[in-house]
């Protein structure tokens, strides 16, 4: 059975997915000089303070690029917790959102977390709030709880399992084949998606990632007639009516492995489109096409990137390391009941590695622009 029965009621304007304060944030763009300026000192400062940048796919291409050339790595949340974790620096500089500061820290305590800007955080840890979530959770006792990896900490101390949408269908997979009825939080599109391919029994928050939550399924069509031999790659994060239409529904990695491994020249991509400067750098001449996020004279929040993404920037990471801004903090016993969740995902993983495609490796740096 799927239904929402919570409906968490997302505000606007200076409300809980308000995304004015975020794009109010976002650096500059840099010129060329300024740029490897900045990438020069930002890599001398990693240098001196044993860090290590740690990149999603989704942040400025510049950040992606110093990660990968200063021995870091770029990835989606899974992969970065796991190299955090992993990794021998002292220092961890996550450019990404909150929670993934926060699950490095959880996993990591006794390294120092900086993220380049404290704000940057996310429209589905915003709109689930851990007081009326641990009420939903005391109102469903016998279901496992599972929580997306875009939560609070808080969130994830409630929680039996955290997955990340590269291994969410396998782990609710496994909970049903125990007989387990499932609570997932927070994103209503994922958990629909999960449900529709599991069957398994579940209830939901209901809550969305702005810029998933914004493609469109009938102007994907209509962008579809106009490239008839393009594959359409899809994040589960999207509406219905966009996932129906996907020749590939995915995590950001698994939709990075679909492009470089895929026999079509072109591509319509429905996810963050900080995607692409890697898909570009690794599938080198195949054409990348945006999926719509609106119709003519609309307007968009996000406009397929994620503001509080865009909120990373070089002269960020330079501060937080030149300054020691920007540290990450997870209180006890907060940090303790998360890693629980968080340790099932990775333990389930280790034990199941064809639950998850790896991410795709193999980087050139400065190979295609963003
Ligand atoms: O888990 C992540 O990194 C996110 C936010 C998306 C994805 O599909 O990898």
């Amino acid at each position: 059975m799927s239904q929402v029965e919570y409906d968490y009621p997302l505000q606007d304007a200076a409300g809980a997915t308000c995304t004015a304060h975020a794009w109010a944030k976002v650096p500059p763009a840099l010129r060329p000089a300024e740029r490897a300026e900045l990438k020069g000192r930002a890599a001398e400062l990693l240098r001196r303070h044993d860090a290590v940048l740690v990149a999603h796919y989704y942040v400025d291409g510049d950040l992606q690029d110093l990660a990968l050339e200063t021995g870091g790595i770029v990835a989606d949340s899974l992969e970065m917790a796991r190299f955090g974790r992993d990794h021998a620096a002292r220092t961890l500089v996550v450019a990404g959102v909150r929670f993934m500061g926060e699950s490095a820290k959880i996993l990591s305590p006794d390294k120092r977390v900086l993220m380049p800007d404290l704000d940057a955080t996310c429209s589905l840890d915003l709109g689930c709030p851990p007081d009326e979530f641990a009420a939903f959770c005391d109102a469903h006792p016998d279901r496992q709880v599972v929580v997306y990896a875009n939560t609070s900490a808080a969130v994830k101390a409630r929680a039996d399992w955290m997955v990340t949408s590269s291994c969410a269908l396998a782990i609710v997979e496994h909970l049903k084949s125990q007989g387990q009825k499932v609570l997932w939080a927070p994103d209503r599109h994922l958990g629909r998606y999960i449900q529709e391919q599991t069957g398994a029994d579940m209830v939901m928050w209901n809550g969305a990632c702005i810029v998933h939550d914004e493609f469109k399924g009938l102007e994907l069509e209509l962008l579809r007639r106009e490239h008839p031999g393009a594959q359409v790659l899809v994040h589960p994060d999207s509406p219905q009516a966009v996932v129906l239409q996907a020749d590939v529904v995915g995590s950001t990695s698994q939709l990075l492995g679909a492009v470089v491994k895929g026999a079509a020249k072109e591509y319509i991509i429905a996810t963050d489109n900080g995607l692409l400067h890697r898909m570009r750098q690794l599938a080198p001449g195949k054409t990348l096409i945006e999926a719509p996020t609106a119709g003519n004279s609309a307007t968009c929040k996000s406009c397929a990137h994620c503001p509080w993404m865009a909120m990373n920037g070089l002269q960020g990471v330079i501060e937080c390391l030149a300054l020691g801004e920007g540290e990450i903090f997870v209180p006890e016993p907060t940090r303790t009941r998360a890693l629980g969740c968080i340790d099932r995902m990775l333990d389930f993983v280790r034990r199941n590695p064809a639950a998850v495609q790896p991410p795709v490796r193999g980087f050139v740096p400065n190979v295609g622009a963003a």
